[in-house]
Order: structure tokens, then sequence, then C-alpha cells
């Protein structure tokens, strides 16, 4: 039978109507069961209530958590990464499909630090991602708006678990290439894929982070279009291999695949996701990965327990009176404002 918009729409409404009403029952469990039926909203929703500011919402949350069943199938974490206009998007659509085509079901996060400033920057990826946005097994979420409960980190984190719950079994993290947010997703993805621009000089940048360190593919992408581009992709591609080869290879695991990309050539992402796949496979089987996930659950307890002393420090009744007042007062060194902080930290105690 063919599909019947209407018939969706109602069946939609009569979905969004169950999770209203399992939701002011306070029955998580039945909002977790809508989430691993398929139901896009209520997924949607619960990740809403994960990026809220309000303190209020977190006993929801933690329980909605709770609730959900560890993932059927094993999952795969991937955080792609590189300066703006490098091509994620393009190529997370590209290697999303690819995914897909695998059987795999995909759901896309993006952090961008940005976005809350620009009004979110991720409207514009949305449409690149159009295909894997309307795609029945993927989900594609925009940027959570910064200052969450307990920053960014966690709440991606918590997204991510909640989306191999509901059964996306790879999940692709784009993130920008700069500072706290990049180290961040780095933490909680079992394969790191940086992509550069040909002639960018990012390559001499990626050597003094010692990248070899933390990417597990480095692809110089947009390596297509006119010969001159190509050319440049490869001398750029050939100097920062020489460049590695200088360096140590990482302590633990196999060094850096290497290459050419292009987004645009959907064949050519495919071969690089199974490639990566293939390597994820035989991380699997040397227990690589499964230090990686250890490794990666420490950091996020460690980002759970900061948030929890920063919560309960700022509940703490007098909190708000005191701060004002330590606010108001003038602190003419910077000694004397340490002072001031830790003295009404004591005195709430
Ligand atoms: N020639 C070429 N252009 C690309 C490629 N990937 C992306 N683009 C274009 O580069 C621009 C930025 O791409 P986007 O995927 O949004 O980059 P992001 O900011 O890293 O997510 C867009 O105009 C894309 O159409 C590629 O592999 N080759
Ligand atoms: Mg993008």
């Amino acid at each position: 039978m063919a599909k019947d918009p209407e018939n969706n729409a109602r069946s939609r409404a009569l979905r969004n109507i169950r999770t209203a009403r399992a939701r002011s029952r306070g029955d998580v469990h039945e909002w977790a069961d809508t989430i691993i039926q398929g139901d896009r909203a209520a997924l949607a929703q619960a990740i809403s209530l994960i990026e809220s500011r309000r303190e209020a919402d977190r006993p929801e949350v933690e329980a909605l958590l709770a609730a959900m069943p560890s993932p059927a199938k094993p999952t795969r974490r991937y955080g792609i990464t590189g300066v703006p206009g490098v091509g994620k998007s393009t190529w997370i659509e590209s290697a999303g499909m690819a995914l897909l085509d695998q059987g795999h079901r995909v759901a896309v996060l993006a952090v961008d630090p940005s976005s809350s400033r620009t009004g979110g920057s991720m409207l514009g990826d949305k449409t690149r991602m159009e295909v894997l946005a309307r795609h029945p097994k993927a989900f594609v979420r925009p940027s959570p708006a910064g200052n969450t409960l307990g920053g960014v980190a966690r709440a991606t984190h918590e997204t991510l678990l909640l989306c191999e719950a509901a059964g996306f079994n790879r999940v692709l993290i784009e993130t920008v290439g700069v500072g706290q947010s990049e180290t961040e997703v780095r933490r909680m993805t079992d394969a790191f894929i940086l992509l550069m621009l040909p002639g960018g000089g990012d390559g001499v940048q990626g050597i003094k982070r010692g990248i070899l360190e933390w990417a597990d593919v480095v692809l110089m992408n947009k390596a297509d279009g006119p010969a001159e581009q190509i050319d440049l992709a490869k001398s750029s591609l050939a100097a920062f291999r020489g460049a590695l080869a200088l360096m140590q290879p990482p302590l633990d695991g196999e060094p850096p695949l290497l290459g050419l990309s292009s987004g645009l050539d959907s064949d050519g992402v495919r071969t690089w996701m199974e490639q990566i796949e293939g390597r994820m496979e035989r991380a699997a089987s040397s227990g690589q990965l499964n230090d990686r996930r250890s490794r990666q659950e420490k950091a996020a307890l460690d980002a759970l327990l900061d948030r929890e002393i920063l919560m309960r420090m700022k509940s703490k009744p007098g909190f708000d009176q005191a701060w004002k007042q330590l606010q108001s007062e003038s602190h003419r060194t910077q000694s004397a404002a340490f002072d001031a902080i830790r003295r009404m930290l004591d005195r709430l105690d």
C-alpha cells in the first residue's frame, strides 16, 4: 500500500499524545518505549530535556536514561573534526548514507560552540544533510545551545547514550576543530576523523598538537575538481605524511589512516568508511576498543561529578544571596577576589 500521509500524521499525533500522557503521569518507561519504537518526536523531546538548563528537569532526565535498555547491537561512535568549511557535514552525509546501506541506523550529532552565538549555524548543516535527515533510519540533531547544565560535553554524552539505546548503532559527532569541544568529543568517541584543507597549512598545526595521539584517520579533503586542486591535495598530503614519519608511532593501536578524500564522491567516502569499520573490528577483537570505552566512561563520570558538585554548592540555602552580596562588593585586587569567594563558600558549608 502506498504511504498515506494523513494516516502518518494521525499516528504521529497519537504517539505525541501518548508521550505527553506518559510524561504527565511521570511514566518514563512508557516514554522510553515510544523512543525505542522509533518515535522521533519523543526522542527529540528527550534530547531537549537533556539540554535543559533547569535543574528541576534533572530527575526526569535521569529516570528516562535509566529506563532505556542497553543497545541491542554493538555500537560505534565516530567523531569528525576540522576547520569550518572543510566539508565535515558533506562528508558525514556521504558516510551516513554508506552506513545506512550496510543496514546500520545512523544518528548525527553536532557540537558547535559558535552556534549559540550565531543563532544556530547547524541550520545550514541540516540542509546539507537533507538526504540523511529525511531517511527513516537516520536521525540528525543540531547542536545544543551552549550553556546547558554541566556543559555541552555532558549533554552530548547523554544524547549519544540515548540515541544508542534508541537503536542507532552508528553515531557520528561533528565538531569544529577548535579548543575544548574537540577535546571533549574525542573523549566520547571510538575513532576520531580529521578532515584537512589542501594547502591550508593546518597540517603543521595538527602536528604541533600531537596528532598521532588522537587522530585515527586524517584525510586531505576536497581532493576533487580541477587537476590543480587535486595536485595541491596530493602535495599537501605528501608533506603531511613526511612530517608524520618523523614522529613516534602511537603507543596503542595502529598509526592513523591517511589519504585523500572528497565528500562529493560518495563511493570514495564509502571506501574510507569500510576501512574505518574494519579498523574498529580489529580494535574490538584486540580489546583496544574496550579500553577506549572504559576511558570514555571515566571521562563521563568525571563530568557528572563536576556537575553534581557545582549544583550542590549552588543550591545551598543562602547561595544566591551570598553571591549577590559578593558581586556588589568591590574587590580591588585579584587576591581579594579569591579570598572573598573562599570566605563565601566556607560560610555556606
Ligand atoms: N569541492 C568540494 N566541495 C566541498 C566538499 N565538501 C564540502 N564542500 C563544500 O564546502 C562547503 C562547506 O561544506 P560543509 O560540509 O558545510 O563544511 P563544514 O563546515 O566542515 O561542515 C559547502 O559549500 C560544500 O558544498 C568536497 O569534498 N569537495
Ligand atoms: Mg558543518
